[in-house]
C-alpha cells in the first residue's frame, strides 16, 4: 500500500447537490436515529473525497484495508477497534458518551474499553492477587517482584457517600507488554479480577505496577502507523470498569505517573485525573507499591 500523493494544482469543482440526492433516497419507513445520522454521515463522508480528491485506486486500498482488519478479527482481537482507537474515534466516542449521560461534575473521567476486555474475571476476596501462578521461571519474573503493588480505595456516589456491593473489575497486561489472551505461556484470566467493594465503599487487590507496551502492530493498524511514521505505544495503565446498582457503570483506566508515553498515548486515552502515582509500600512482602484510588460514579 505505497500511496502518491495526490497533485494539488489541479482543483476540480464536484457536483454540490450529488450529496443530497443520496441523503433524498432514504425512505419514509427508515430507522429514525439512522434518519438523524445518515445526512450527516454521507456529508461528511463527500466532503472529504471532494477536499482531498480522492481516487478509484485510493478508495479500494481503503476499502481492502478495513477488510483484512475484519478478517483480522476474532473473540481475541478487534483489529477494526484497533483502527478506531489509533485514529481518535474510541476515545471521541467515548468522551461524547460519557458527556451525554452525565449527571454531575464530580465523576470520574471515563477512557476506552480497549479491544482486550474479558467477562467473567473471577471473583476474588478483597485483598487477594490478579497475578496468577507467578513462576520464577518466566522471562519478567523479577520485574514482576519489583513493581508488584496493592492497590485498594473507595467507590463513592458524587455527594461522596461509599457505595457498598459496587463490582470493580480490573485488568492489565503482563510486563511483557502481552495481554493474558494474546500470551500462551500466561495462565487463564492472569491479571484480571472482580472485587466487591465494602460497607465502607472499599475495594482492594494485589497486581503489577503497569508498564508501556506497543498495541498489535502486526496487523493493518501497525500498517497504517507506519505510514503515519507513528509508534504504537500506550502508557502503562490498568482497566477498571467499576459498576454498581443505580449507578452508571464507569469504564476507565488508570495511568501510572512514571511513565514516559503518558503525554504520547497512541489511542489517544490519557486525561489528567487519571494520572496517577504509586508511593513506595514499606513492610509487605506482597507489595513494593501502593495506589490508593477513589472511584466516583454518576447516577444511571
Ligand atoms: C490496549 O491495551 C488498550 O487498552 C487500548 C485502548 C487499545 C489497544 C490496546
Ligand atoms: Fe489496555
Amino acid at each position: 500500500m505505497a500511496l502518491k500523493a495526490n497533485g494539488v494544482s489541479k482543483k476540480p469543482q464536484y457536483d454540490p447537490t450529488f450529496k443530497d440526492k443520496v441523503i433524498a433516497a432514504t425512505g419514509p419507513n427508515a430507522d429514525p436515529r439512522l434518519v438523524q445520522v445518515m445526512p450527516s454521515l454521507v456529508r461528511h463522508l463527500h466532503a472529504f473525497a471532494c477536499e482531498v480528491n480522492l481516487t478509484v485506486a485510493e478508495w479500494m486500498a481503503a476499502v481492502e484495508f478495513i477488510n483484512e482488519c475484519g478478517k483480522m478479527s476474532d473473540d481475541r482481537r478487534n483489529e477494526t477497534q484497533l483502527l478506531c482507537d489509533i485514529v481518535g474515534l474510541e476515545s471521541l466516542v467515548d468522551e461524547i458518551t460519557s458527556k451525554m449521560l452525565a449527571t454531575s461534575h464530580s465523576e470520574t473521567p471515563s477512557a476506552i474499553l480497549g479491544p482486550f476486555y474479558r467477562h467473567d474475571a473471577p471473583l476474588l476476596p478483597n485483598g487477594s492477587s490478579i497475578v496468577r501462578n507467578l513462576s520464577p521461571s518466566v522471562s519478567w519474573y523479577e520485574q514482576a517482584v519489583a513493581d508488584s503493588a496493592f492497590v485498594t480505595g473507595r467507590v463513592l456516589s458524587s455527594s461522596g457517600a461509599p457505595i457498598k456491593g459496587a463490582i470493580v473489575d480490573a485488568w492489565h497486561s503482563a510486563p511483557n507488554g502481552l495481554y493474558e489472551q494474546q500470551d500462551e505461556s500466561q495462565p487463564d484470566m492472569n491479571f484480571r479480577g472482580r472485587f466487591e467493594t465494602d460497607e465502607e465503599g472499599r475495594y482492594a487487590f494485589y497486581a503489577l505496577r503497569p508498564v508501556p507496551y506497543p498495541i498489535p502492530d502486526d496487523g493493518p493498524a501497525g500498517k497504517l502507523l507506519t505510514l503515519l511514521d507513528r509508534h504504537p505505544y500506550r502508557p502503562g495503565h490498568i482497566h477498571f470498569i467499576v459498576s454498581a446498582p443505580g449507578y452508571r457503570a464507569l469504564t476507565t483506566q488508570l495511568y501510572d505517573d512514571r511513565d514516559e508515553y503518558i503525554a504520547k498515548d497512541a489511542v489517544f486515552a490519557v486525561k489528567d485525573d487519571l494520572v496517577v502515582k504509586f508511593s513506595p509500600r514499606e513492610g509487605d512482602p506482597q507489595a513494593r507499591w501502593s495506589l490508593e484510588y477513589d472511584f466516583i460514579l454518576g447516577r444511571g
